[in-house]
């Protein structure tokens, strides 16, 4: 089943935006001493994340990613990643550019997928998620989360995820 949209426009309103810099992904990418490198030449902005956040029961919340292109030692631009406190699935639409989901459960097994325009993505509730923007442009999708999942950044902090997506 496919839907053709000509003149697609998807509003947030006024989401309040979270910005996400190289100095607060240190512990995220892999090479430390690059990281340390590239803050020496300023703090470049990694990702913004527009989100409507519901926190009532039962209620869902909404958000648009947006990650710039580059990478760090080849490592591409990507988002911190988490686990949801509370196993919820999630779903991720891309809108715009070319970029893969990284999903990992706690026994280590991957999934990756590709995000791009149109294409649905189902995050299931047990795995951690990390998108990543392979392309030249800017990513960007939308994420539909529920207002309980919570954010488990710990894990990934510490112990990362078994791949990285790097540039070849
Ligand atoms: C998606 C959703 C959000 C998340 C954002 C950035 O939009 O999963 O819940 O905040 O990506 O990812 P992270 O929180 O891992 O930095
Ligand atoms: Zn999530």
């Amino acid at each position: 089943m496919e839907i053709t949209l000509p003149n697609f426009k998807l509003s947030l309103g006024d989401a309040p935006k979270q910005v996400r810099k190289l100095s607060d992904m240190r512990n995220f990418f892999s090479d430390k001493a690059a990281v340390i490198q590239g803050l020496k030449k300023g703090d470049p902005i990694i990702y913004e994340v527009y989100a409507v956040e519901n926190d009532f029961p039962g209620g869902l919340c909404y958000a648009v990613t947006v990650i710039n292109p580059g990478d760090i030692a080849g490592e591409y631009y990507m988002t911190k990643g988490h686990f949801h406190q509370k196993d919820a699935g999630e779903i991720y639409i891309g809108l715009e550019g070319k970029g893969m989901l990284i999903l990992q459960n706690r026994k280590g097994e991957m999934k990756n997928l590709t995000i791009e325009p149109g294409k649905i993505c189902y995050v299931p509730g047990d795995f951690a998620h990390r998108s990543v923007n392979t392309g030249k442009s800017k990513l960007k999708f939308l994420a539909v989360y529920t207002s309980e999942s919570g954010y488990d950044y710990a894990t990934i902090e510490k112990s990362g995820f078994k791949e990285k997506v790097i540039r070849v």
